[in-house]
């Protein structure tokens, strides 16, 4: 059987191409999934370019939901029919220091999906039964890709900012991730939110998703404008794919401030030692979340406090979502929509759409 696939251009240039590919046949604890929707992360185009190793042909995508069709010898925890999450955190070996700590993400041996595992931007994908999340129901499939990737990253990293009601929280970037950020840390952890990007439709958009404050950083010091403001941030989630941006969020929070490192630009912070020291700061990474953050994440979804804006688009059309996300086009979420323009069909789906 074969599927329809995004996949990392040869070249590693940072662009994709759509391809047929062969569906492997499933092995022990394997099922297979109709992927119904995708979201398109910046990730994607981290990977697509190369930025952390050379993944020639990897099929994309850490933002998939889809139905399971069919499950192997051993699934105990999938059943025909159910829908399912395909995260970045594809599967761990369950039984090392990490895993066993309740930091699965950090297993030395994870496998990513759309990085070390095939992803879900694809008719098919085929995932591990312990690890897919189910979709709760009342949540919108479309709606729960971002919260795939985008949605339980930022609810992680909000998390770790040990932010607390009422306290100054800095989200740095306004894209994907940022907006459900605004979302998590105002509705969830009921912070003040004060979201910083260098465009100002998103930070139009950020205000909209509850935003108390929003600084463009082309026009205004960040930083300085929260400390004259409200005495410093208590803590930053930096989302942005800029070093500029996680230079500023050390500057930006107040005595005893944490920074949570979300964005993934492949290059180095400064960080001022006496500033680290005499004032207490705190910086520290967050990378996706465990099964168990993502079906809180979803839960909020569910509940209604969290909603995504997305946009959906064809399968075919990948490569210029991609572009778009690089000029930073992009307001909300590119959700991919499997059944979008496939009347003229793969031969993937045995003409079923
Ligand atoms: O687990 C993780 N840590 C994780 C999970 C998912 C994604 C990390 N990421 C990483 C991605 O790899 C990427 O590096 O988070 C980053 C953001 O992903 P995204 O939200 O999907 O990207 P986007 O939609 O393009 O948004 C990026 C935003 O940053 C703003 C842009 O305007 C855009 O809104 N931005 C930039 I570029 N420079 C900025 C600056 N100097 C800035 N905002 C503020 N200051
Ligand atoms: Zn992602």
């Amino acid at each position: 059987m074969k599927m329809k696939a995004a996949v990392v251009n040869p070249k590693i240039d940072g662009f994709v191409e759509v391809v047929e590919k062969e569906i492997r046949p499933l092995q022990f604890n394997e099922a297979l999934v109709e992927v119904e929707y995708c979201g398109v992360c910046h990730t994607d185009l981290h990977v697509a370019a190369g930025d952390y190793g050379q993944k020639e042909g990897r099929v994309l995508g850490h933002e998939g939901i889809g139905i399971v069709k069919q499950v192997a010898d051993g699934v105990k925890a999938l059943k025909v029919s159910d829908r399912v999450s395909i995260a970045w955190m594809y599967a761990a070996c369950g039984a090392c220091e990490y895993c066993n700590t309740g930091r699965e993400t950090l297993c030395r041996t994870v496998l990513n999906a759309g990085y070390t595992a095939d992803g879900g931007m694809a008719t098919h994908c085929i995932v591990n039964a312990d690890y897919a999340v189910k979709v709760p129901d009342g949540l919108d499939p479309a709606q729960a890709s971002s919260i795939t990737c985008a949605g339980v990253t930022t609810y992680k990293g909000i998390k770790v900012s040990g932010i607390r009601p009422g306290q100054w929280l800095a989200m740095y970037g306004a894209g994907g991730l940022g907006n459900l950020g605004v979302q998590y840390a105002k509705k969830v952890f009921g912070a003040h939110v004060i979201a910083i990007d260098v465009n100002d439709e998103k930070l139009a958009f950020a205000k909209e998703c509850g935003a108390d404050l929003v600084i463009n950083v082309t026009k205004e010091d960040a930083a300085k404008v929260m400390q004259e403001k409200v005495g410093g941030a208590h803590a930053a989630v930096v989302t942005a794919v800029s070093k500029a941006a996680f230079n500023s969020a050390i500057d930006c929070v107040r005595a005893g401030g944490r920074v949570v490192a979300v964005g993934l630009p492949p290059e180095n912070m400064d960080l001022s030692i006496p500033r680290i020291v005499l004032d207490g700061i705190e910086v520290v990474g967050s990378l996706v979340g465990t099964r168990k953050d993502l079906e809180e994440a979803f839960q909020f979804g569910a509940e209604g406090l969290v909603v995504p804006k997305v946009q959906l688009r064809s399968l075919e059309e990948t490569p210029e979502i991609f572009e778009e996300m690089r000029q930073g086009k992009i307001t909300g979420r590119m959700v991919i929509d499997m059944k979008k323009g496939h009347s003229d069909c793969c031969g993937a789906c045995s003409g079923q759409h």
